[in-house]
């Protein structure tokens, strides 16, 4: 038996309040969809066996290039980090894995290891950071990591990435995330070529590192920090660089690193038909990067590209079997109720996509019946599926009402006692 941060009677008599009212909505749902030929209990449990990863940095509040203002009870470190993780998970039952950040991370790898499974968590991909400097490293990423001009940061940032492979195989990860902020801010600052070409060599460099079970994926993003160009600017130089290195490279889709209205359900297609779809940083955005919560802008988009991923499972496509994570930054909201909320989201679009009539789907897609084809899809996001995630959070003994449990629990306050206030800060983006 785990550990628990969240009483069993607060979240008991929490999940009382709302059962019945639960057991109905779900008996009134499960009639409806009976009458569309589905089987609710079958979606319900797929939607408990689907899981998402926190990032250890979105436990903390974030910021932006202006100010960061700092709530009541940040985590202090990394264990305090993998608590509030914890408690995410004790609520939703959908987040059982953390993915770490080194250098931010790091600590003795075996603590890190028991820590976690004190809660019964384990760990995603790991992130290595050479977008920022680290107290007392050599040279400095100012001028770019990975495909820098000078060959001691290069050596340096490829040793960084070994040393992040390292930490993970003790601690039971199986994947590496690469994202370098390397790019520029003005024509002709750098050849593109030659960067390229030095990124490419000293991505082999970690590629050759990997174990034998374990997976490589980098994130490409538009721009920021550079912005006149960025050394791994689209989906298709990241494709590029995962044939280029290998069947172990995947690119990592994270949906606010496209520009506005780009079509990225349709990325997730593309990367999925040529078995190179690594997996996702969960989020939402207006404009750029914003980092907001998955879902909060623009659900219907979460949707489609779900519709693409549960279309490629219950198709069997070749080699997809992609990571989900979220990477987030909260600002104005307690990060521990927003990644709740994300990780609810993420459910409740797959459980929305398990319910578009494909046979249908396909039938006017034959048709060229447009409006037809659009109202399936539109008919499955239109399905109020609340009561199929609650009863799957319910089953594994999670809340019906996640932020609704953790308020009652007086989580913050009490961690708040201990974790000394931080004071507001400047600028920094995280
Ligand atoms: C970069 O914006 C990014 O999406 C990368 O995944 C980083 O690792 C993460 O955010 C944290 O800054
Ligand atoms: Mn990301």
């Amino acid at each position: 038996m785990s550990d628990t941060l969240i009483s069993a009677d607060v979240l008991g008599s929490d999940n009382k309040k709302r059962e019945a009212a639960l057991t109905s909505d779900y008996a009134h749902l499960g009639e409806q969809l009976s009458r569309r030929g589905i089987d609710i209990d079958a979606i319900r449990d797929k939607v408990a066996a689907f899981h998402v990863a926190v990032p250890s940095w979105g436990v903390g509040t974030g910021g932006t290039r202006f100010a960061r203002f700092p709530g009541a009870g940040e985590p202090r470190d990394i264990f305090d980090k993998i608590e509030d993780c914890a408690v995410i998970n004790e609520l939703t039952r959908a987040t059982p894995t953390v993915s770490l950040h080194i250098p931010w991370d790091k600590a003795d790898p075996n603590r890190l290891k028991q820590a976690a499974s004190r809660f019964g968590l384990s760990f995603d991909a790991m992130n290595s950071n050479t977008f920022s400097d680290a107290k007392g490293q050599a040279n400095s990423y100012k001028f770019g990591s990975l495909s820098h001009a000078d060959k001691g940061t290069r050596a340096q940032a490829v040793e960084h990435n070994l040393e992040c492979i390292e930490i993970g195989e003790t601690i039971g990860s199986k994947a590496l995330t690469v994202w370098i902020g390397d790019g520029t801010n003005f024509p002709g600052q750098a050849d593109f070529t030659k960067s390229f070409e030095r990124y490419l060599d000293a991505m082999r460099e970690i590629y050759a590192a990997l174990p034998a079970d374990w997976k490589l994926f980098t994130e490409h993003k538009m721009y920021e920090p550079a912005f006149y160009s960025t050394v791994v600017q689209d989906w298709g130089t990241n494709y590029m660089i995962a044939k280029e290195l290998g069947d172990k490279a995947y690119c990592l889709v994270d949906l606010g690193h496209h520009a506005p209205n780009v079509n990225i359900e349709m990325i997730v297609a593309r990367l999925i038909q040529f078995e190179k779809l690594g997996g996702f940083h969960f989020n939402d955005s207006k404009y750029g990067d914003d980092d907001l919560d998955a879902g909060s802008i623009d659900p219907f988009r979460l949707f489609l590209v779900f519709n693409e991923l549960v279309d490629a499972e219950l198709r069997r496509a070749k080699g997809f079997a992609p990571a989900h994570m979220l990477d987030q930054s909260h600002n104005v909201t307690d990060p521990i109720e927003s990644l709740m909320r994300s990780a609810n989201e993420i459910r409740r679009c797959y459980a929305m996509a398990l319910l578009v009539d494909r046979k249908a789907l396909a039938a006017y897609q034959d048709d060229n019946d447009a409006l037809m084809a659009s109202e399936t899809l539109k008919t499955a996001f239109r399905t109020d599926v609340e009561p199929i995630l609650a009863m799957a959070r319910l089953k594994d003994n999670g809340a019906i009402d996640p932020i609704g449990a953790y308020r009652a629990a007086g989580y913050r306050q009490k961690v708040a006692l201990d974790r000394p206030a931080v004071e507001s800060g400047g600028g920094g983006i995280v």
